[in-house]
C-alpha cells in the first residue's frame, strides 16, 4: 500500500485510553515522554470529569505497555502566584532533560487564557515550579535540551486563539524566568495544511544535520480544525535559523481513533523517544480522547526537511 507518511503506526493503537487510568476521568491524551532510570516515562494529560486537566505519570519497560500511577502528579497550583492562572487546568506537558534535571513546560489555563508554565524535577516525585514564562495567549512551549551562550532557549506560540492565525517564536533567558530577544521562527503557510496556526510539538531533538523540531499545523475547514504534524530542521549553533522543513505534513489524522473523539481530526504529539537504531517513537494525543504511538526513521524525516519535494 502506498504510504504517504514516513510514520508507521503501532498496530494496537491507541496505547492508552480512559479505561487504562486507575481513577475516573473523561479522557487521556497529549503526553510528554522521556527515558528515566531505564524506563519509558510518559507524563499524561488527563481531563477529569469536570473538564479540567492535570498531569499523571505512566511508566513502561518497552515503550508500549504502560502502567499508570494511581494518583495525579501535577495538579493546578494553590500557590497565589500561580493559582489564578492554572485554575482551569494544567495541559499539554513537554519534558526536556538538561543534565540531571528534567524541565517540564506546560500550558497553564485559567480565566485569563493560556500561559506557558515551567517547572523542574530530578526524581519525578518532587515538582518545583520555576515561572510562568509568558503572559496570556501563548502556549506550545518547548525548551531546548542545551543552553546556547549560557542562555536557555524556549520556543512558544503567541496568538492563535479563537480562530486567529498563530506563528512559532523563539526566546532566550539566563534563568528560565526572564525571557527576551524574542523573534519569529516559523510562519503558518497561507493556503496550506498549516494555514490556520502552528505550534511546536516536541522539544527539539539533536541530530548531526541540525535540531529536528516536530510541530503541529492547523487547517480551518467548514467542519472544524484539522491538526497535523510537520517537521523542521534548525541550525545546530543558531537555533533561530531554520535550515529546512517538510513541504507537506508527515503525520495526519487517518485512522478512526484519530478521526473520531471529543475533538475530531486531531493528532497532537508532545513527546518522543529517539532509539539507538535511529528510530523515533512519537507519542501523540488522538482526537483529544486517547494516546497513540507511531515510529519513523529519523533519517527519513531529515531527508524530507532538506529536500522537501522528495517522495
Ligand atoms: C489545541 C490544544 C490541544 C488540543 C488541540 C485540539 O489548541 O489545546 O491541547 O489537543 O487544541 O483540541
Amino acid at each position: 500500500m502506498l504510504n504517504r507518511s514516513p510514520f508507521e503506526r503501532f498496530y494496537k493503537n491507541p496505547i492508552l485510553k480512559r479505561t487504562d487510568i486507575p481513577y475516573f476521568c473523561n479522557s487521556v491524551f497529549n503526553t510528554a515522554a522521556c527515558m528515566f532510570r531505564n524506563e519509558y516515562l510518559l507524563l499524561l494529560r488527563i481531563e477529569d470529569l469536570e473538564g479540567r486537566s492535570h498531569l499523571t505519570i505512566a511508566r513502561s519497560k518497552d515503550g508500549i505497555n504502560f502502567i499508570v500511577d494511581k494518583k495525579p502528579w501535577i495538579v493546578p497550583s494553590h500557590d497565589p502566584d500561580y493559582e489564578p492562572y492554572e485554575r482551569y487546568g494544567v495541559e499539554d506537558p513537554r519534558i526536556t532533560q538538561i543534565e540531571e534535571t528534567y524541565y517540564i513546560t506546560y500550558t497553564a489555563f485559567g480565566p485569563f487564557g493560556a500561559r506557558i508554565g515551567i517547572g523542574k524535577t530530578e526524581d519525578f516525585k518532587k515538582f518545583e515550579r520555576i515561572s510562568l514564562a509568558t503572559e496570556v495567549d501563548n502556549k506550545d512551549g518547548v525548551l531546548f535540551p542545551e543552553k546556547f551562550n549560557e542562555e536557555y532557549v524556549l520556543i512558544t506560540r503567541p496568538g492563535g486563539f479563537g480562530g486567529q492565525r498563530g506563528d512559532i517564536w523563539i526566546s532566550f533567558s539566563p534563568d528560565l524566568i526572564y525571557w527576551g530577544k524574542s523573534r519569529l521562527l516559523m510562519r503558518h503557510t497561507p493556503g496550506g495544511w498549516s494555514s490556520g496556526k502552528l505550534g511546536a510539538s516536541i522539544p527539539p531533538v539533536k541530530t548531526e544535520e541540525g535540531w529536528l523540531l516536530f510541530y503541529h499545523g492547523v487547517r480551518e475547514t467548514g467542519s472544524g480544525r484539522i491538526y497535523r504534524v510537520g517537521a523542521a530542521l534548525l541550525d545546530l549553533e543558531k537555533p533561530h535559523k531554520v535550515i529546512g522543513h517538510t513541504q507537506h505534513f508527515v503525520l495526519g489524522p487517518e485512522e478512526l481513533y484519530e478521526r473520531v473523539g471529543d475533538v475530531p481530526n486531531v493528532v497532537f504529539p508532545c513527546g518522543a523517544i529517539l532509539e539507538e537504531d535511529g528510530t523515533i517513537k512519537v507519542y501523540y494525543g488522538v482526537a483529544d480522547t486517547a494516546i497513540a504511538m507511531a515510529t519513523a526513521k529519523i533519517d527519513d524525516i531529515i531527508r524530507l526537511c532538506l529536500s522537501p519535494y522528495a517522495k
